[in-house]
């Protein structure tokens, strides 16, 4: 990713930068770390950068905010609040130009939902905030988990401040405003017909089960073979009561859509195919427990490159790959670096107790020629398993 620092190419967008590593954590009255899984309910505390609800001095300029959210667990909806007196409006609008695949067009925007290992890349412009004044970033309408209960968990309304008490140094702020800024756009990846579509479901037996893909455990061997150079739509299936950050390793993707599925039945006829042995043409078909028409993707998802992405409730999230490609190759001179296919590489929830626990699979990209699953491809009810098709012995994983 090109730093938009670089005034060669693109001036004005030296803005004043922070990065901030922003998480949650819960401590015992002797300051030691609880671990909220076990001892406690719910992350309450909020931490930047290893702070507990910090503070910034800030100089009424442009700054650009790098923000990772380093929850284990928690989903932040984040927005920056002002006196009443400052703006019409309580909030400070400000500017996405970037996600967790690079930069993008930019956004106006005046809240934003950041699951766990989720990147924003924002511009907030506070020169026009009289000195004194406190911004807050709060968090609104987030609980612990997403969507989570009402009462479920501790709530967290605030989580630090910028304090616009320095002076504007250097006699002006000469950055370009976000909106001019040119920046790369996303290119939307185009959804071509025959694009070979693979499902993930998110399997749980029983609430605090073990969780999987396709409940098959992270130790079997990669059953999921990808032609190098081709393109995929994933569609992951989380028939569940909560939302999972999920990432994929090596790919950026896009958010495709979302569309609500009949949970309850999906759930119930896939442990049935489960305890009916796998057989392919039994497997549960997508299409007949769609409930709702398919819903675009978010706006700060629209038009970005991601690498990481929310897996809503009850819900199948499609991503869409345009290129499955190892970097094959020499890397920085050294003889034998590139990628040799097969490649495996994985994907997985982010949310650490999931993941290993065992909320991961490996995937494996293949050269021409090489095994592949793609030959029955362009269906939806295609099996994971196909060839290999077997019982794991841990169908039910709990
Ligand atoms: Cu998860």
């Amino acid at each position: 990713m090109t730093a938009i620092s670089d005034p060669s190419v693109y001036p004005g967008a030296d803005y004043y930068e922070i990065t901030m590593r922003q998480g949650s954590w819960r401590f015992h009255r002797d300051g030691s770390l609880a671990y909220t899984m076990t001892q406690r309910e719910g992350e309450d505390t909020p931490v930047v950068n290893g702070k507990a609800y910090p503070f910034l001095a800030v100089e009424p300029r442009r700054y650009r905010l790098r923000i990772l959210n380093a929850s284990n667990e928690r989903f932040w909806r984040l927005r920056f609040e002002v006196p009443r007196d400052v703006l019409p409006q309580p909030t400070l609008p400000f500017w996405l130009i970037g996600t967790d695949g690079g930069l993008r067009t930019p956004l106006q925007m005046l809240n934003f939902l950041i699951s766990p290992a989720e990147r924003y890349d924002l511009i907030v412009d506070f020169s026009q905030m009289p000195m004194g004044t406190n911004v807050t970033l709060t968090n609104y309408h987030a609980p612990v988990h997403h969507p989570g209960m009402p009462g479920m968990g501790p709530v967290i309304l605030e989580i630090m401040q910028f304090q616009v008490t320095k002076r504007l140094s250097g006699g002006a702020d000469k950055t370009t405003p976000p909106k001019k800024l040119q920046l790369p756009a996303a290119t939307p990846i185009e959804l071509k017909p025959g694009t070979r579509r693979r499902e993930w479901v998110t399997y749980q037996h029983e609430l605090f089960g073990t969780m999987t893909f396709n409940a098959v455990p992270f130790m079997e061997p990669s059953q999921d073979f990808i032609k190098v150079g081709s393109a995929e739509v994933w569609e992951y299936i989380n028939p569940h009561h909560d939302a999972h950050p999920m990432h994929v390793h090596l790919v950026n993707f896009q958010v495709l859509n979302r569309q609500p599925i009949d949970a309850a039945g999906y759930q119930a006829d896939y442990e049935k195919w489960l305890d009916g042995g796998r057989k392919p043409e039994n497997r549960p078909v997508l299409a007949n427990y769609l409930t709702g028409p398919p819903i675009p993707p978010d706006p700060d998802e629209a038009q970005s490159d991601k690498d990481t992405f929310k897996s809503c409730p009850e819900t199948v999230t499609r991503i869409i790959v345009q290129e499955f490609s190892p970097p094959t190759d020499t890397i920085a001179s050294i003889p034998g670096s590139g990628t040799q296919l097969p490649a495996t590489y994985v994907h997985h929830c982010h949310i650490l107790e999931h993941e290993d626990n065992d909320l991961m699979r490996p995937w494996t990209i293949v050269g021409h020629g090489d095994h592949a699953d793609g030959d029955h491809s362009h269906s939806q009810n295609h099996s994971q398993n196909h060839s290999q098709s077997r019982n794991h012995g841990r169908s039910h994983g709990h």
